[in-house]
């Protein structure tokens, strides 16, 4: 063999080499949660092993703190930075105090990006909603006002007071009240962090301090278990409505015990899924995030992300008495 040949199939098989050494780990793609023990990230979770299997050679590291705080989330993310992960895909317990921790994550070459609850835009790549934010915060007071043709008070029990997503809806929930809803008679917003034990004494506290409330608006699926708990075991049944989004597994006793009439939610199983789809794309197909980009979201569709690199995934379902046992079986 001449020298020059030589020189060729060596310079070949390095590069055959070194390919494999670049695809010879799984990608590793981190599914971090506003807090662990949490029914709807579980859920979510299952959807993101689904996309990790289909997608192949994918590893996801199912992760979050205790408790739904941006300071315990920053720890988890440094420490995901340390394993030197390919994604990271948040669901962020404030929108701005992730950023210098998720600027750190892209910096070193770390796919960011946030799902469920947003990070500022500075903070990731894209985020994706679960749906409409606008959509979501009509929904949860129409949820109330179709049981309430009278009006009254009603007030709404929430996750943390930084949670991105909620506070959105919120929001939205708010600029749409004087108008379609004005019977409605919004009183009081508290927060329970997406804790049982704190939710509980929020709702309690509520029952308390407003004896004329006739509606409890929970959109979080911690706080309205906790509110039709509290509902249940104060007596107030047909009294007080508990509504707002609700995982239908953890919340079916409460449509057959009459303490909600009917709540909502996307499917967060698909929500899980999606993220993952999305974070893989942008990781391992070198897919570009910006405004106007439509990016697949596998078996769940397509998604195009408007100027702040957002989209939304799906309008949420209505859950009654008429299908909530069979949607308690799947989420
Ligand atoms: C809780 C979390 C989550 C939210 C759902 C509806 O599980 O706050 O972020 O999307 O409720």
């Amino acid at each position: 063999m001449s020298i020059l040949k030589k020189l060729m199939v060596t310079a070949a098989l390095s590069a055959a080499m070194f390919v494999n050494a670049a695809y010879a780990e799984n990608v590793k793609i981190a599914l971090v949660v506003k807090s662990l023990g949490n029914g709807f990230f579980d859920a979510a979770n299952k959807g993101a092993q689904e996309a990790a299997k289909e997608l192949g050679g994918v590893d996801i590291i199912y992760t979050g703190p205790t408790k739904a705080t941006a300071e315990a989330q920053i720890e988890v993310i440094n420490s995901l930075i340390a394993q030197k992960v390919n994604a990271i895909a948040i669901s962020a317990n404030d929108a701005d105090a992730l950023v210098p921790a998720l600027k750190k994550a892209m910096d070193r070459g770390i796919t960011v990006i946030s799902w469920d609850s947003g990070v500022a835009p500075e903070g990731r790549e894209l985020h994706l909603n679960p749906s409409d934010t606008n959509l979501i915060g009509e929904t949860i007071i129409k949820l109330a006002a179709d049981y309430l043709p009278e009006g009254g008070d009603v007030a709404i029990l929430s996750a943390s007071s930084t949670a991105t997503n909620q506070n959105a809806w919120i929001d939205a929930a708010k600029k749409v009240l004087p108008e379609k809803f004005p019977k409605i008679n919004l009183v009081a917003t508290v927060y329970g962090d997406d804790d049982s034990a704190k939710s509980t004494d929020e709702a309690k506290g509520l029952l308390k301090s407003y004896p004329n409330l006739k509606a409890i608006i929970a959109p979080t699926t911690v706080g309205v278990v906790a509110a039709a708990q509290v509902v249940t075991d104060a007596n107030l049944i047909g009294k007080v409505n508990v509504t707002g989004l609700a995982l239908p597994s953890e919340f079916k006793k409460f449509i057959d015990n009459g303490a909600s009439q009917a709540v909502a939610l996307w499917n967060p199983i698909d929500l899980g899924y999606s993220a993952v789809y999305l974070a893989h794309d942008l990781a391992v197909k070198k897919e570009e995030a910006k405004p106007g980009a439509t990016l697949s979201i596998g078996r769940v569709g397509k998604v195009t992300l408007d100027d702040t690199n957002s989209a939304a995934m799906a309008p949420p379902y209505k859950f009654d008495k008429s299908n909530i046992e069979e949607f308690s079986k799947i989420y």
